[in-house]
């Protein structure tokens, strides 16, 4: 490493000391070697007569200040100090890149034969010398200028103003963005494509033209990508009365790319992931996914890009808010259950388990090394949840008037989380004021109830107590604004009207001290309480609960995710009890009542297919790990799978109708229709553990229409290591290989699969043709599922897991840290394991610290990780 990496506090922000008004970009498109001419116009803000600009891997080709040469300047180890500079000037930077040596796919690169741009968090500073953060806001002019045969589209933001031929072969394209923005949401495109084209007229009446562009060959996959975007759009009118501004939205989907999407103004550039889709190569869940990150990326443009982030450590402003966002628009258009269910999975799984690990922050963080290490779980889905918990006190009318009031006062600015709660706060007359501890204190709070009924004074007591526990970064904790919402239940299922007081009071409970008792008036029968429902708040809950409880919450709590997590608690209680057991050498059971209770489930005719499927799901290993200080893996995974057995033979008859009944006829990707492929899949993953498992699987196989099938299938012969699974991944491989996309389904059942020989198949998959390192997509999906999907392989005892993960890491460190430092938080994770699993963790985390060109984004990892 050249220099040691430096931190970033957020307590450091300083106004800059210049702003740009305009920028006029001119792209010179060649592979190996662009110019780029930047010509901004800059005024001084400060004190200061010198300039400060970004920049990185940059050739510096002319500089000049009001058309005359500038030598009064500096080339500093990742930007440039130009001084002695009047107050007021016009600034003329020309340089050169190299796109095609570009394998970290930050600032312009290649994807397959089109060039693109990604600049979020700091890209930017990799095209041009510049004042790279949020809080500079500028009007762009780009003009991009390459060969016509090869690259007949040349996109950036805003709208096209001019266009024409040039010598050579060559071509230009003018384009200019009326609304000023950070360089973060600048975009270019530049390739050949097929176009699908429609339109939409906003509430106001303006005309907008969408265009979604996409790799050639793929038009007929790009149809529910622009449906998703219609229906965006309408939903923002109508929940957030909220319009689009420009002429024309633009989503270019492509193959290298390190995250989901990016919402650059006007021109959203897609991984292909997020934009592709027909029934024979994408599964429902694949179709959801595409709606919400359209969705998200759609949203995106009022929170984030009307309003933007005043410093990067206010990612949670707009990402938090914006998956909020998307949230509410899938769960208005789809299952709300199902979705408040899968968004809480994210939340106790992975994001917990964030928390818990040396990345702990806090969804506004206060130090970082590497922007690009911060969009993470707790800063988008905890972000969402604090949000959310806003919702939850302000009611829905309180917090649409808040965002007005936000838009009122931050339109066209860079703002900080505070001005969004005093938004909130000024609108609504709550107070948030304790509620703001959620910014800035990092970790899971644990919040432990009892009860206690008193039949003479008929008053039913819940004493609650929050504790949050030191986390690696942050050791003081003080108690939260938690909003706590309850239910009471009679024996009968009768819900049990809250009072306290003498007064009728509501569900929520604001719970803001370390310790509270509520008493709650006239509670003739001992009641059953059901609690932090809908998951009002992203803490951890305890409450003994009885078996009976439990499977009395299951089928009488009023609310459908509250059943669900009566299950999931029922669940949780007998994975605790057998892991003892299987550490004692004793057998895996479950009690009768717990078999019933699913049973009861599964014969409902009431219940949602869709919902059934969710009550039907174990939680994930990864879950069942975060709740323990000591992660015995072989274990919790061996009772995971003898529950699944346990079920799949009691309730065989039962999921074995239940399959039968739900086979449908055609493909349709209505809600209900999804629902039952979800449930009628998860019967059989649990009938792959029978006798019949193999023949109903292989015939499920062969059968299917769709996607959705064919993967359930293959993922169900997979898991249960069926003998059918071989000649499925062959067929499967032999059809497919042609299109990585479709591949990567194949590589991550390959990534998790957990046959002993797992990682030396992963080894030989590295060499199928549809496999490279050098995209983010297929090293995520073969790579990041052994990682972080196939617990009981990546760590065998032998080691070689970790070595394989050591080895790849080295190797991504140079062409893509960003894919990398994603890749590595299982291993941050080595004080979970026991001491011999520890040390060899440890030994690779060592080897990767001891690199001389350690990337800043693994730099941070292995350094926190390694702390003590
Ligand atoms: N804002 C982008 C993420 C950028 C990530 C940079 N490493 C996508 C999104 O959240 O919508
Ligand atoms: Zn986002």
């Amino acid at each position: 490493m050249a220099q040691t990496p430096q931190a970033k506090y957020r307590k450091d922000y300083k106004a800059p000391s210049h702003l740009i008004s305009d920028i006029e970009l001119t792209f010179d498109l060649h592979d190996t070697a662009t110019t780029v001419t930047a010509v901004s116009q800059v005024k001084q803000q400060g004190e200061t007569a010198t300039l400060t600009l970004d920049g990185e891997g940059l050739e510096l080709k002319a500089l000049q200040v009001n058309g005359t040469d500038w030598q009064d300047y500096t080339l500093l180890e990742a930007g440039i100090e130009i001084r002695a500079l009047p107050e007021v000037f016009e600034l003329t930077i020309i340089t050169l890149i190299n796109p095609e040596a570009n394998t970290a796919l930050e600032g312009l690169y290649k994807s397959g034969g089109a060039f693109c741009t990604q600049c979020e968090a700091e890209g930017f500073r990799r095209i041009t010398y510049y004042l790279d953060r949020p809080d500079v806001l500028a009007k762009y002019t780009t003009t991009v200028i390459a060969d016509k045969a090869q690259y007949p589209f040349l996109l950036s933001n805003g709208n096209k103003v001019e266009q024409g031929e040039a010598e050579q072969g060559r071509h230009w394209v003018k384009w200019q963005d009326p609304h000023p923005k950070p360089a973060y949401l600048f975009a270019l495109v530049a390739g050949d494509f097929d176009v699908l084209r429609d339109k939409f007229v906003t509430q106001s009446g303006r005309n907008v033209d969408l265009e979604i562009f996409v790799d050639k060959g793929n038009l007929d996959r790009a149809h529910h990508a622009m449906a998703s975007l219609i229906n965006a759009m309408k939903w923002d009118e109508t929940r957030f009365d909220l319009e689009y501004d420009l002429d024309i939205y633009m989503v270019v989907a492509v193959d290298f790319f390190n995250m989901g999407a990016m919402e650059n103004k006007g021109l959203n550039i897609f991984n292909s992931k997020y934009v592709l889709a027909n029934d024979q190569t994408a599964t429902d869940t694949d179709y959801l996914g595409i709606e919400a990150v359209i969705g998200h990326e759609y949203f995106h443009n009022w929170t984030g890009n009307r309003v933007t982030c005043r410093d990067w450590f206010q990612l949670s402003l707009k990402e938090g808010l914006t998956v909020f966002r998307d949230q509410e628009f899938s769960s208005d258009l789809g299952s709300r259950a199902v979705n408040r269910i899968n968004n809480v999975r994210i939340i106790r799984g992975p994001q917990f388990a964030e928390d818990a690990s040396p990345m702990s922050h806090p969804i506004r963080p206060d130090k970082v090394i590497e922007m690009n290490n911060f969009y993470t779980l707790t800063v988008y889905e905890k972000g969402s949840e604090v949000i959310r918990m806003m919702h939850t006190l302000l009611g829905e009318a309180g917090f649409q008037k808040g965002m007005k009031l936000y838009f009122e006062r931050h339109d066209g600015t860079a703002a900080t989380c505070e001005d969004f709660v005093s938004a909130m706060e000024d609108a609504s007359g709550v107070s948030l004021k304790q509620f703001r501890l959620w910014y800035s204190q990092s970790g899971t709070p644990t919040v432990k109830v009892s009860s206690e009924y008193d039949a003479n004074a008929q008053t039913y007591a819940l004493t609650i107590a929050q504790h949050t526990e030191p986390t690696h970064e942050q050791k003081e904790k003080q108690p939260l604004h938690i909003p706590f919402d309850v239910e009471l239940y009679s024996k009968k299922g009768d819900v049990i009207p809250l009072q306290c007081h003498g007064k009728p009071v509501a569900n929520v409970l604001n719970v803001t001290e370390a310790t509270q008792t509520f008493v709650f008036e006239n509670v003739v029968e001992q009641p059953i309480p059901s609690l932090l429902r809908e998951f009002s708040a992203p803490v951890k809950l305890e409450y003994n609960y009885s078996d009976e409880e439990l499977t009395f919450l299951m089928v009488h709590a009023t609310n459908e995710f509250a059943r669900w997590d009566a299950g999931q608690m029922l669940l949780a209680k007998y994975i605790r009890a057998n892991v003892e057991n299987v550490q004692q050498g004793k057998q895996v059971a479950l009690s009768e009542a717990v078999v019933d209770a699913f049973r009861g489930v599964l014969l409902s005719d009431v219940l949602e297919p869709a919902f059934v499927a969710e009550m039907l799901s174990l939680p994930s290993h990864n879950e069942v790990s975060g709740w323990y200080k000591r992660v015995d893996v072989d274990a919790i995974a061996q009772v995971l799978k003898a529950i699944k057995v346990i079920l799949a033979t009691e309730l065989q008859d039962e999921l074995s109708a239940t399959y039968h009944t739900l086979k449908q006829a055609d493909y349709t990707i209505e809600h209900a229709a999804i629902g039952r492929r979800a449930l009628r899949n998860t019967c059989l993953a649990y009938l792959a553990y029978t006798a019949q498992g193999n023949a109903l699987v292989n015939a499920q196989y062969t059968q299917a229409n769709n996607m959705t099938d064919t993967i359930a299938a293959m993922s169900a012969a997979n898991s249960a290591g069926l003998a059918c699974r071989e000649a499925l991944m062959a067929d499967y491989s032999d059809k497919w290989k042609h299109d990585g996309l479709v591949m990567d389904k194949w590589f991550a059942l390959q990534g998790c699969n957990p046959a002993d020989n797992a990682l030396d198949v992963i080894k030989q998959t590295m060499n199928h043709e549809a496999f490279s390192l050098k995209n983010p997509n297929r090293t995520r999906s073969l790579i990041g599922s052994f990682l972080s999907a196939n617990p009981v392989r990546f760590h065998a005892k032998s080691g070689e897991g970790y070595r394989f993960a050591g080895e790849i890491l080295r190797e991504m460190n140079s062409s893509n840290p960003q894919v990398a430092s994603r890749l590595i938080d299982p291993l941050l994770k080595f004080r979970l394991y026991d001491d011999e699993r520890q040390a060899m963790i440890k030994a690779e985390l060592e080897g990767l610290k001891a690199m001389d060109n350690l990337a800043r984004d693994l730099f941070e990892k292995v350094n926190k990780a390694l702390e003590n």
